[in-house]
């Protein structure tokens, strides 16, 4: 039978059926009648079947590098946080946590933090998110609610992207998106880069980094002598502060405002004339927006244009901040961020005695805690002296984290629940804990239009695993509060949950839960529901005075490229990737649509620092640096780099993004700008490039300059490079008969390991000449007996080669696709579903096969 259950990634939040067929093992479907998907799913989704295998999980609590029982573990966590509190003070610990907890998870560590130890050191990855969203709304709000549901994105005429690349990152509401777009509704992408999201839209604008204030405050200047002004929602409705127009007419006409921005005018008034004459306009935004040093005046200029122009609260008419995991929204309602009390309640007293009553605690939080960076900061400062890490990995996420690995290594108590074994931040952990894993567990998330769903578990326990929230408890009750933390089942911190909600409420918060009946089984049986229903609706918003506020703000000067740093350095998201990487990476369907991690280069900037497209580069930052491959496109502008943010030690040598920005921060939010980072890029020499595979996976990574893996079926295949001799390479071969060919005039060689006739490890590596397709070899991992040719690294006769996966659902490479378009003259993305089936099952890659279309159709002309 299937189960209806929610998806581990993105905030979209997609609802699933799921049916178990086997041990571990399970078949994925979209749930036809989950509000946020009807029934699609993305790539991601679509394959999360492939990430539920034990390969990597941790199933054991660890102290150091033994195994211990649960008893033994959690009395060692709650005694070193105990005896800090008591020597040092309760600010002298601190929790960080995650938008990938489920809510319930993440209401019980607020609990424990804010209202028992008495700090609100407890902060999450969200503040690395959306915390500018969430600052931005407070102020012009006075709540942090988002309101806006997908529905209005049916119902909207404009729809402007800002900061987000919705085909990569929210691929399902990108669907819903072009489908409205399919209706006439018009898409205005604004971002640096060229994305696939950008590619499809009616207007590109390629906005200079960080100039999104100039271009909101112009666009609000001109609807303003468009007469697109809403006087009356403004007189009935906001606060407008005196200075608000008067700061608005400096320096906002179009062309003061197409230099700041370096955007063509006449694509700028395009826009502009769009925005005054469209009233049903919805604006989402993500991270080109957040993560920047001014993001939440940013996001405050967004909302002043819907304010000003009474876009909001009406169908088809909303700013909608998009969030990015699958329960960001979740950690705001419980008050996980470290500026929040919990319920969204902040620190003021009558708020303090309202929660610590409901609590019945001995203490609460007097005054908001560290944001993730000042954390990190304070922990390196030796001012936090006991730190739990649930569900994230700082060492690879935070910014300068080569300073946060230094941190976490002198910092005297780590604890990190994960649910792998082997992260780049549980290397430093003194206890592991072995949280359950999606289709583990059980419990409740909120995706982005605040819909709240159920995650219900498919599988048993494995191991030890144990969920969050009962980590978490037992340390709770093990501190001395056992009555506080005595939890039995998520239900019951659901309940408790929904009661706060509501407890001493005024009416004053639009933050409020249905009370769930029947029980347990009333719980198990909870229906997707939004709360909020159509925020705003009535023109009040939760402010002491009932209005919205217009908040001034002004675009910061932009600096001009510095001499040893002449570029900046943006950094984001691949399709097929998640995060850290931790889960995708053990996909081997999701794993070659970006196989390794790349520097996108503009051939202008390729020419003038020496870079070779499919070379090595080295990208600096006065933070740290890192090796990438290097992609020469005319997507990225012209003094700008763009990396990803998912390999990590595990996987790769290089890739290392989160070593290279700076830990500054919004001042409102706290928010780091990982945007934009001073940079420079030089190439790197190498003397052979190869590769090496593996029936499962090597002892170690392989030691050389650059080493990249990638999950392929049935092992792992790593990518070669470096410019010292391929010494030691061979230690890592298992044992076996070895065949083995050399040709000492192109510096190549090629070994194959075979045992009972298979294929378990090869290694080809060379100086001149060329290298085999992966894909055949790949294939010889499963086969029972070893083909004769396998040191050809090809199948005799023909030679076949997909290129990189662009429809991880069929499995079709580049190479293929566009010899179809090309054979058979297909001329759309339904022609090449129709011929190949590409793009017919999730749909993630259609925005790249219409650019194959596209591209094809060029070189044809
Ligand atoms: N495939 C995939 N999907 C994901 C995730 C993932 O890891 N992989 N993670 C999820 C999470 S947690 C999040 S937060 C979301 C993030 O989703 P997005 O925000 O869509 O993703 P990013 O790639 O971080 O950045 C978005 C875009 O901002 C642009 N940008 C950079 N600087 C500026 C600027 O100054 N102005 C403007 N207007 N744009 C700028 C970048 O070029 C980039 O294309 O994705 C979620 N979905
Ligand atoms: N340079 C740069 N850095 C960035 C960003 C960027 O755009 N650029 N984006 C930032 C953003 S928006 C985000 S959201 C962060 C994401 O960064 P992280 O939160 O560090 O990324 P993940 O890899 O998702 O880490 C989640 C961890 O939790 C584990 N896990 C999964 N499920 C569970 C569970 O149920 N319980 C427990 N205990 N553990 C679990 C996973 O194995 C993994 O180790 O990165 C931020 N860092
Ligand atoms: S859009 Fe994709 S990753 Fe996001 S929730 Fe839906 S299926 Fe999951
Ligand atoms: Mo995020």
């Amino acid at each position: 039978m299937a189960i209806k259950t929610t998806c581990a990634y993105c905030g979209v939040g997609c609802g699933i059926l799921a049916t178990r067929t086997g041990e571990r093992s399970v078949h994925i479907q979209g749930d036809p009648d989950h509000p946020a998907n009807h029934g699609r799913l993305c790539s991601k989704g679509t394959h999360l079947g492939e990430t539920v295998g034990l390969d990597g999980r941790l199933l054991h609590p660890m102290i150091g590098q033994r195994r211990a029982s649960w008893d033994k573990a959690l009395d060692l966590v709650a005694k070193r946080f105990r005896d800090t509190v008591t020597q040092y003070g309760p600010d002298s610990v601190a929790f960080y946590v995650s938008g990938q907890l489920l809510t319930e998870d993440y209401y019980v560590a607020n609990k424990l933090m804010k209202g028992f130890i008495g700090s609100a050191n407890i902060d999450t990855n969200s503040r690395l998110c959306m915390s500018s969203a969430v600052a931005g709304h407070m102020r012009a709000f006075g709540e942090d609610v988002v309101p806006a549901s997908y529905a209005d994105l049916d119902a909207a005429d404009l729809i402007v992207l800002v900061g987000s690349n919705t085909a990569w990152c929210h691929p399902i509401v990108y669907q819903r998106i072009r489908a409205r777009c399919a209706a006439g509704a018009t898409l205005v992408v604004i971002d640096p880069r060229r994305t696939e999201t950008a590619e499809e839209a009616d207007l590109h604008l390629a906005i200079r980094p960080g100039s999104d204030v100039a271009l909101m405050n112009g666009a609000l200047a001109w609807c303003r002598e468009a007469g697109a002004i809403d006087e009356r929602y403004l007189a009935n409705h906001v606060a407008v502060p005196d200075v608000f127009w008067k700061a608005l007419g400096d320096g906002h006409d179009l062309w003061s405002v197409a230099r700041t921005c370096d955007l063509p005018a006449g694509e700028l008034r395009r826009f502009y004339e769009l925005l005054a004459a469209t009233p049903r306009t919805v604006t989402m935004f993500s991270q080109g927006v957040n993560q920047s040093l001014a993001g939440t005046d940013q996001v405050n200029a967004i909302l002043n244009l819907h304010l000003a122009t009474g876009r909001i609260g009406r169908p088809g008419a909303a700013p909608f901040s998009i969030t990015g995991q699958p329960n960001a929204m979740g950690g705001r309602e419980v008050g996980g961020l470290a500026t929040t009390l919990a319920a969204h309640r902040d620190f003021a007293p009558e708020n303090r005695a309202v929660v610590q009553r409901f609590w019945a605690s001995p203490t609460i939080a007097r005054k908001p805690g560290l944001k993730a960076v000042d954390l990190f900061r304070a922990l390196g400062e030796g001012r936090i002296k006991a730190l739990w890490v649930m569900a994230t990995n700082p060492a690879v996420s935070m910014p300068d984290a080569g300073r946060v690995r230094e941190a976490l290594a002198a910092c005297p108590f780590v604890v990190v629940s994960d649910v792998i074994a082997d992260t780049d931040t549980g290397a430093f952990a003194h206890v592991r804990l072995p949280a359950a894993a999606w289709g583990e567990k059980d419990g409740t998330v909120t995706n982005s239009e605040r819909t709240v769903s159920r995650q219900r578990a498919l599988f048993p326990l494995p191991g030890e695993a144990r969920p969050d929230w009962w980590i978490v408890s037992q340390v709770g009750r093990r501190m001395g509060w056992k009555s506080a933390f005595a939890y039995d089942r998520p239900a019951d911190i659901w309940r408790e949950h929904v009661r706060l909600s509501r407890y001493g409420d005024d009416g004053g918060r639009v933050f409020t839960l249905p009370t769930t009946g029947g029980g347990n089984a009333g719980y198990d049986d909870l229906a997707p529901f939004r709360w909020g229903g159509t925020p705003f609706a009535d023109g009040r918003f939760a402010t002491p005075d009932g209005r919205a506020r217009l908040v001034a703000v002004v675009q910061k000067p932009l600096a001009a490229p510095l001499t040893n740093w002449p570029l900046t350095l943006n950094t984001g998201r691949y399709r097929d990737h998640w995060h850290s990487m931790t889960r995708t990476g053990l996909a081997p369907r999701l794993a070659r649509h970006r196989a390794e991690p790349l520097v996108e280069v503009h051939p202008d900037d390729a020419a003038r620092f020496g870079i070779a497209d499919g070379g090595l580069a080295r990208v600096a930052t006065p933070q740290g640096e890192s090796v990438y491959r290097a992609s020469i496109v005319a997507t990225q502008r012209a003094g700008e780099l763009f990396v990803p943010i998912h390999w990590t030690d595990r996987t790769s040598t290089g890739g290392r993004t989160g070593l290279l920005p700076r830990p500054l921060a919004d001042p409102h939010s706290g928010q780091p700008g990982f945007k934009a980072t001073p940079a420079a890029i030089a190439p790197v020499a190498t003397r052979w490039r190869g590769f090496a595979l593996f029936a499962g996976e090597p002892a170690r990574r392989p030691d050389v300059l650059w080493a990249t893996r990638v999950a392929v079926p049935a092992g792992t295949l790593w990518e070669l490079a470096d410019d010292r001799a391929p010494d030691g390479l061979d230690a890592l071969l298992p044992s076996g008969e070895r065949v083995e060919a050399v040709d000492p005039a192109r510096g190549t060689r090629r070994v194959a390991v075979l045992a009972k006739g298979r294929l378990v490890a090869a290694l080809f590596i060379t100086e001149s000449g060329e290298l085999p397709a992966r894909d055949w070899l790949i294939e010889q991992l499963s086969a029972s007996s070893a083909a004769p040719t396998v040191l050809a690294g090809r199948a005799p006769g023909v030679a076949v080669e997909r290129g990189a996966i662009v429809c991880a659902c069929f499995d079709l490479g580049m190479r293929t696709i566009v010899a179809a378009i090309r054979e058979r003259r297909l001329t759309d993305v339904a022609a090449v579903g129709a011929a190949i089936g590409a793009g017919t099952n999730c749909g993630s890659c259609r925005p790249a096969l219409a650019r194959l279309i596209a591209e094809e159709k060029t070189d044809a002309a």
